[in-house]
Order: C-alpha cells, then sequence, then structure tokens
C-alpha cells in the first residue's frame, strides 16, 4: 500500500487521531515564498496540524491535545513531542517507528529519516528537557545532530495550546530536505511509558530548493522626533571578551538609550568606560549593582533614576531591574531594563517566581508612571518566558495610562521572518523568544521595531552596514530595537 493511501485511510476513521489532516501541495517555484511569519501567533494560517514548503523552508502550524488550563512549554514538558519526517515516503529506510497509536488497528510503520524531540527522554528512560535531533541513515543508524543543523526552532517558548515551527531546507545537515516531491510528517506526544496522547499527520511536496540562504536588508532610518531604544542582553560581560563584535552592532544600530541585561560583576565605572571607548563618547550608564547585571545606557540627559523595583532574585541575589526618566526627543522616556528569573517550567518555583517579579514591576511602574504622567514608558529585557505566559499578562495589566494594558512590540528580524531573540546553537533548547518590548501605545508608537541577526544577512548588507557575518554569536540573544515616537 502506498503511502498516501494509508493516510488516507488512517485519516477516514475517528479511531485514530484527533487532528489527522493533509495539507495541500505547496507552490512549485521556489520563488513563491510561504510568507509565514514565525512569531508564535497564528493568523497567517487558515486551519491548524497543517504544512507548507518553500524553495527555502518548511514550516508546520500545530495545536496538541490541550493538557491543562495552563499549557506546559514543550521543551519542558512531562511528555514528548516529535515530529517525524519521512523524506522518501518509504518504511523500509530510516527508523521504522509505528504510524499512530499502539492501539490503532492498522499498524503502517514510518521509515523516519529525520526525527526532532522536544523534552526528549534522558539517558534514564526519563522525560528530559530540551531538544534532540536525529539524522537517520538508510539503514536506520541515527546520528545526534544540534537544531542548528537544521535550523529547526518553534513559537512560542512558552506553553501555548498551539505552536508554528520552522525547517531551513538550507541548513548544513539538511540536505535530505533538498528533493523535491512528497514527504510524510508526523507529529505526536507520548508519555514516558511510550503512550500515544496525540497524533497529526501531514503531507508536503516540497517544491524546487532555492539557491541562496541569506536576504538583503538594512538598519531603518530613525525619524525625526523620535527616541532609538535598543535592549541587549550581553552574555556575562561578554563586550569585555568581544569588543569588535558589540562595538560594531551599537555603530550600526546608533542607539539614544540601551536597555542592558547580564553586565554581570562588570562595576558601573567600568562598563561606562567601554562605551566611551568603543561607541563614541558621552555616554552616562545607571547601574546601581553589578550584581544585578541590568544598565540603563545614554548620551541624553538622565533627568532622574530608580532602583531596586523588585525583590530580589534568590537568597543573596539582588533585584534585577533598574529604571530611568531621561529627556529625549520624542519627550520624556521613562525606560525599565529587566530581567526576570530564568528557567523553569509552568507552574515551577522558577516560573511563580517570574510572576512576583511582574507583580512588582507593574507596581512600581504604576507609581512612577503617576508622577510623570506625560512620559513615555519603554519596559523591555529578558522575560525567560519558557514556562506560563503568567509574567507577561502581570506586567502588562492596566499599565497604560488611560488604563489598558501595555502593548508587546512584534520585532521581527532584519531579512528573516521570524521574531526569534534567543539563538544559542550549541544549546539543548531550540532557539526562542525570551526577550520582549512594551510600550504605551496610547502615549506612543514604535514607527520601526527590528531584531538584528547578522548571521540571516547577505555579505552586500553587511557590508553596507560595517557589520561582519558572526558578530551576533557573541551572544546568545540579539538586540531589539524600537523608534519610539508620539502616538498617532
Ligand atoms: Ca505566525
Ligand atoms: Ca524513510
Amino acid at each position: 500500500m502506498n503511502t498516501l493511501l494509508a493516510t488516507a485511510l488512517l485519516c477516514s476513521t475517528t479511531l485514530y487521531t484527533s487532528g489527522c489532516q493533509s495539507t495541500q501541495p505547496a507552490a512549485k517555484a521556489p520563488s513563491t515564498p510561504a510568507e509565514h511569519l514565525l512569531d508564535g501567533n497564528f493568523t497567517d494560517w487558515a486551519t491548524t496540524n497543517i504544512g507548507q514548503a518553500d524553495g527555502r523552508y518548511i514550516y508546520i502550524h500545530f495545536s496538541p491535545k490541550a493538557d491543562a488550563d495552563t499549557p506546559t512549554a514543550i521543551q519542558a514538558a512531562p511528555y514528548t513531542t516529535r515530529i517525524r519526517i519521512d523524506v522518501d515516503q518509504n518504511p523500509r529506510t530510516g527508523r521504522p517507528m509505528q504510524w499512530m497509536s499502539l492501539e490503532a488497528s492498522m499498524q503502517q510503520p514510518q521509515g523516519v529519516d529525520l526525527l526532532m524531540e522536544l523534552s526528549p527522554k534522558n539517558e534514564l528512560g526519563t522525560v528530559g528537557i530540551g531538544s534532540a535531533v536525529t539524522r537517520y541513515s538508510e539503514d536506520g543508524s541515527g546520528k545526534s545532530i544540534g537544531h542548528a543543523e537544521l535550523g529547526f526552532m518553534f513559537l512560542p517558548t512558552f506553553g501555548s495550546s498551539q505552536y508554528e515551527l520552522r525547517i531551513d531546507r538550507l541548513a548544513p545537515g539538511a540536505s535530505m530536505l533538498q528533493k523535491t516531491g512528497m514527504i510524510d510528517i508526523v507529529i505526536d506526544q507520548v508519555d514516558e511509558n511510550n503512550r500515544f496522547l496525540w497524533s497529526t499527520t501531514i503531507i508536503l511536496d516540497l517544491p524546487k530548493i532555492a539557491d541562496t540562504i541569506h536576504t538583503d536588508a538594512s538598519i531603518p532610518t530613525k525619524p525625526t522626533n523620535s527616541v532609538r531604544v535598543m535592549s541587549s542582553n550581553v552574555l556575562f560581560s561578554s563586550p569585555l571578551t568581544e569588543p569588535k563584535a558589540f562595538a560594531r552592532v551599537l555603530a550600526a544600530i546608533e542607539p539614544d538609550v540601551i536597555l542592558y541585561q547580564e553586565w554581570f560583576k562588570t562595576p558601573v565605572a567600568d562598563v561606562q568606560s567601554w562605551l566611551n571607548t568603543h561607541a563614541g563618547t558621552g555616554w552616562n550608564v545607571h547601574m546601581p549593582d553589578a550584581q544585578a547585571g541590568v544598565a540603563i545606557a545614554t548620551r541624553n540627559e538622565i533627568i532622574k533614576t530608580y532602583e531596586s523595583v523588585i525583590p530580589p532574585s534568590g537568597k543573596g541575589r539582588p533585584a534585577r531591574a533598574v529604571a530611568a526618566l531621561i529627556k529625549t526627543n520624542a519627550g520624556e522616556l521613562l525606560a525599565i531594563s529587566i530581567h526576570l528569573k530564568c528557567c523553569g517550567s509552568a507552574g515551577s518555583d522558577e516560573d511563580n517566581k517570574r510572576i512576583k517579579q511582574a507583580q512588582s514591576i507593574n507596581g512600581f511602574v504604576r507609581a512612577v508612571y503617576k508622577e510623570h504622567p506625560n512620559a513615555k514608558v519603554v519596559i523591555a529585557g529578558d522575560f525567560n518566558l519558557v514556562g506560563s505566559y503568567i509574567p507577561m499578562d502581570t506586567m502588562v495589566n492596566s499599565l497604560g495610562i488611560n488604563g489598558e494594558d501595555l502593548s508587546t512590540i512584534d520585532a521581527t528580524q532584519l531579512g528573516d521572518a521570524s521574531t526569534i531573540t534567543w539563538n544559542n546553537e550549541k544549546s539543548r533548547f531550540s532557539p526562542g523568544r525570551l526577550d520582549w518590548m512594551l510600550i504605551d501605545e496610547s502615549m506612543s508608537n514604535a514607527a520601526n521595531a527590528f531584531i538584528l541577526d547578522t548571521r540571516a544577512l547577505s555579505p552586500a548588507s553587511l557590508k553596507a552596514m560595517g557589520l561582519q557575518a558572526d558578530d551576533s554569536k557573541a551572544s546568545d540573544h540579539l538586540p531589539i530595537v524600537i523608534d519610539l515616537v508620539n502616538a498617532e
């Protein structure tokens, strides 16, 4: 039986799956991009449990069976989510795996040639965290490769009832996806005892492969009467060891105000001196505690500073939030740089800590905003949203000057249709959206909003901006930049 027919039969019964759907073949021409924005929003999808491919990427949108009112982030879940690709639609090549559930009366093994697992089982046989990617040879022997080898990423990073993922057909380890024609994809979730919880089947028609992995882009021009705000997590004071990469990025972006995280264990005088050495002169830095690593840097006039707006992050660990009121071409700016508690999962101690920190910051901003009702507010930094979305809901809650919630800024990467802000190629965690920027849209709008990852850009674009291809590897986080202007 050919696989298409098998799938059709499987999908004709309700026994097997909650989401068994195949998809329309994608357009053949590689010049027709699929036009999906990898942002963790799903308005770009007509339905769910569906995929699409273009000359560069494979995109999939899926909705696993919801496991709770507060869904679990799938890289820190008590079950494994698997994306199984049978590249040649041949059960005799790759690793044989059951098509759907063990209970299925018709068991069609799938010869899986590429396997991506989220919360994979560890060596002890219990469910772990992060991701694992395995490429199988024809004889079924497997080789572990990293997510970067496939350009594999998905959003959102927090627990959700739906996800969208992307695989880069031009990534270094993705050669088997450069073929044209049909591939079978099964996404399923299994618990620690290999009990099937959910699955869906997607068939995709891969169009001709594109011939370039880099795109042209340029940094937007700063409008008049705007203030350019950049948020940047510098990976444990890495500007000290990689000064040139950070200096090139600053020269290209030309921020007026920088909201920093992770200038860990560097005295404020050294941060200020680093900027004045590598990024022009006249920088002032507000950084009350070098242990906290959060700082605000600007060449504009700082009108007032605030500190310790949130409770300590743990025993002996200082609060990681700092605020300053700054005079800018767009009026007074109340800038807040934050770094919420790392790690954990939905409902974990870490997630509860993030929620408490967000409550404190919300209360602080509410009080300061009342003193400066004409100020524009920006809260930005490393939110570490790897558990629930509750910390964000708590943070934005009715903080606008007219009582509305603050708005999240959907900055996208220059030259790449994604909102990824964190990418550590060597980490077990696949790239994510950890960094966020919030504004009060009753007071201000973002005329431009972008994320910079030099790895995505063409040599000509990099040269025009004075950047080098690996500059973004100097930190695991990418800078987010907005040009803030008066609300219309
Ligand atoms: Ca999307
Ligand atoms: Ca196969």
